[in-house]
């Protein structure tokens, strides 16, 4: 029962596990030189970085240096915002204080009155405890603290997870559990999960949290949830984490009691504003909102004959006052164009360029069709230089095996900010876009559809916490790379074992890749099962909206298979710079990994390595299938490095998710046999069972499905 509970917490301490630290070189060199803890201002915030680096120094070195008030004596730490710094420090510090932003910090090894200190500080409170957490990470990760120079400022504005929880707690592609706010109990019971939450947020320096689904329920907006909204607003606010809603475009009709909600209408525009006045009452360092609109059924502006432009500004303009945005979201398709979803969100908010108000962000999907294994980098990014435009990554995994598969997200996400655009020329990265250097915006911002559910362990898998972790480090720099995340995480998680290190940072990297090749390999997509979008359903195609059926996107038949995007095709890529339009439209260019995304072949097409494409394509799944296996090779050695629970978690999970590989190969490769009318070639397994039993497979109850 012991061990039980002592893991129970390890899972639930996430990357904040403070082991330890065994290397007694790097401990002593800890301990001389953190003989005392110098805290300078007694905000709510200093108060929780004092006792972060207190529990962070009992738990890894065990002990707690000195704590006071007023510099003595030497190898002391010293945080506090430059408001409080002692005049000579600050001013030694002058020019690194110059260089960093509001949010961005300093740590720095000084020399003070002849005695050597450690400083950490930054422009306010906030950016003193994203210093420390970062101190903290030095530690976790056993680097040395010697002569320290360190400055850093988050490279985006708004570093936000969305949640996409409903009101009674489930949570949308959500696989984790049920939501983490428990509304019928806020606002007067504070779960101590909250204070948790904001903690491990704050840690890697995510700034803003939308509660509710994009789906969205105008309940959010009545006085008896803003209520509760503020209570959360109130337990963020010292870990520098703002709050925001989403709005149902509708609202002004279902809880307002207006005829319309139609924004150009007086007594709606009325509405929003006085509902802004009474949110802002509440909360004065409310975020403001995120709108899905006229998307899959949800209310919005086209409803009475306006346009996007037309409803982002009007509430735009009601939470301007206040310092508030909006974040629109471009994620728009229409049913009654059946020629190319992929072109549609591009069509319609390309032409927009400039006409949003200046507190309006676009977010857009890293891709142009919804959250695939992989995608091509949706064509917006780039094309629209006077609109900021922020990015939207799903980090729970509704199209990458739920919470059961081990994938690491920041190899995909970094794919994606590295692409080129080519806007401006060459080295017009989505990176650029993102942080606004493109083209000079203020508003910035990089948004992560959360994994996180009331689970013991968060996220489901205890790998999937590594997706929460990379999100926020790469929305803070979207350069960092994804091998330097896995490593970090890694260290502070588990190990900072070279034995352990090497092989499981490997099966991370390699992860993301091997779900592509078991589930959609060489540039296939959208082929998951309805719904639920559990598991493989390439046959699906009799669904009322054409571009809903995965035999819109795989187009497969006697001739070959694939998505025509190319000239000859819909000419999606025409969307592109004609830089990258000519590289994914021309054969040769188009990077295979891309193929079937934008070219439709033939079954005896002939891949680079000089296989066909049917024979390549099945080797690719088998490949996936391999690639598990591999991670179970190596993870069933890392038994002597890892407490027992966790362990067998992840054993257990990789279990199910190399039978879910399997399943993905058999079931895509029996499918698409049908019309290769092909023998699978030498390498591949024998499926499991038949097309008709895969077909005949049913999910009633798959989480995160409503
Ligand atoms: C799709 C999800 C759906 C979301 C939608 C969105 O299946 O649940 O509501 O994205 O992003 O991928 O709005």
């Amino acid at each position: 029962m012991i061990s039980f509970l002592a893991s129970a917490q390890k899972d639930y301490k996430l990357w904040l596990q403070y082991n330890t630290i065994v290397n007694s070189a790097i401990a002593s060199e800890y301990k001389n030189n953190l003989k005392g803890i110098v805290v300078l201002g007694n905000s709510e915030t200093i108060k929780i970085s004092e006792r972060e680096l207190k529990t962070g120094f009992l738990d890894m070195l065990g002990n707690i240096p000195e704590v006071k008030q007023d510099l003595k004596g030497e190898n002391n730490l010293i945080i506090g915002s430059q408001s409080n710094l002692h005049a000579d420090i600050k001013n030694e510090l002058q020019s690194d204080l110059n260089k960093i932003s509001n949010e961005g910090f300093i740590i720095k090894s000084i020399l003070f009155k002849n005695k050597k200190q450690i400083v950490i500080t930054g422009k306010n409170d906030v950016a003193v405890l994203y210093g420390v957490f970062y101190f903290l990470r030095i530690l976790q990760t056993n680097k040395s603290i010697k002569n320290l120079s360190i400055t850093d400022s988050p490279k985006t504005n708004i570093r936000i997870l969305n949640h996409w929880d409903n009101l009674d707690r489930t949570v949308e592609r959500g696989y984790a559990g049920f939501s983490l706010w428990n509304w019928q109990k806020l606002p007067d019971f504070i779960d101590q999960r909250y204070i948790d939450y904001a903690r491990a947020n704050a840690s890697v320096g995510i700034n803003g949290t939308v509660l509710t689904n994009v789906n969205a329920n105008a309940l959010i907006l009545t006085p008896q949830y803003l209520e509760k909204v503020e209570a959360l607003a109130n337990v963020f606010r010292p870990y520098g984490i703002k709050v925001y809603l989403t709005a149902r475009f509708s609202a002004p009709i279902e809880i307002g009691n207006l005829k319309t909600a139609d924004p150009k209408n007086q007594e709606v525009i009325n509405w929003w504003e006085d509902k802004m006045a009474e949110i802002y009452k509440r909360i004065p360092d409310f975020g403001g909102f995120l709108v899905k609109a006229n998307s899959e059924g949800q209310p919005g502006p086209q409803n009475y004959g306006r346009d996007h432009v037309d409803g982002a500004n009007m509430l735009a303009d009601a939470v301007a006052p206040f310092g508030g945005v909006i974040m629109w979201r471009a994620f728009v398709y229409s049913e009654h164009d059946v020629n190319d979803r992929a072109k549609q969100a591009y069509a319609e908010f390309q032409p927009y360029d400039g006409k949003f108000k200046e507190n309006v962000i676009v977010q857009v999907k890293n891709g142009a069709i919804d959250f695939q294994p992989r995608e091509p980098f949706h064509p917006l990014f780039g094309a629209m230089p006077k609109t900021p435009l922020m990015m939207e990554f799903q980090i729970t995994q509704e199209y990458l095996g739920f919470s059961t598969h081990l994938v690491f997200l920041p190899k995909l996400f970094q794919e994606v900010l590295e692409s080129d655009t080519y806007q401006k020329g060459k080295g017009s990265t989505v990176a650029k876009v993102i942080d606004g250097s493109l083209y000079q915006n203020k508003l910035t911002g990089i948004a992560g559809v959360a994994n996180i559910g009331n689970d013991l362990n968060w996220t489901g898998h205890p790998f999937a916490q590594a997706n929460w972790y990379g999100f926020g480090r790469l929305a803070w720099n979207p350069y960092l790379d994804s091998e330097t995340i896995a490593d970090e995480w890694l260290r502070c998680t588990f190990s900072n074992d070279e034995n352990f290190i090497k092989p499981v940072k490997n099966i991370m990297i390699g992860s993301r890749e091997a779900v592509v090749n078991y589930m959609t390999p060489l540039g296939l997509h959208h082929i998951m099962d309805t719904g639920h979008h559990y598991g493989p359903g390439p046959w699906v195609s009799n669904l009322s909206r054409p571009e809903w059926n995965p035999t819109y996107y795989h187009k497969a038949d006697k001739n070959g298979i694939g998505f025509d995007r190319s000239k000859s095709g819909t000419n999606a890529v025409s969307q592109y710079a004609p830089e990258v339009a000519i590289f994914f439209d021309n054969l040769e260019s188009c990077p295979e990994k891309d193929l079937l995304w934008f070219h439709h072949v033939s079954w005896d097409y002939k891949l680079k390595n000089g296989l066909t494409l049917w024979n390549g394509l099945a080797l690719k799944y088998q490949q996936g299938v391999n690639q598990v296996k591999e991670m179970q090779n190596v993870w069933n050695q890392a038994e002597k490095y890892v407490d027992s629970e966790r362990f067998n978690e992840i054993k257990m999970l990789l279990e199910i998710q190399q039978k879910e590989a399997k399943w993905w190969r058999d079931a895509c490769l029996l499918y698409f046999q049908q019309f290769s009318g092909k023998e699978l070639p030498e390498g591949v397994e024998k499926p499991t069972q038949t097309l008709e039993y895969f077909k005949s497979l049913k999910f009633p109850f798959a989480p995160g499905n409503g």
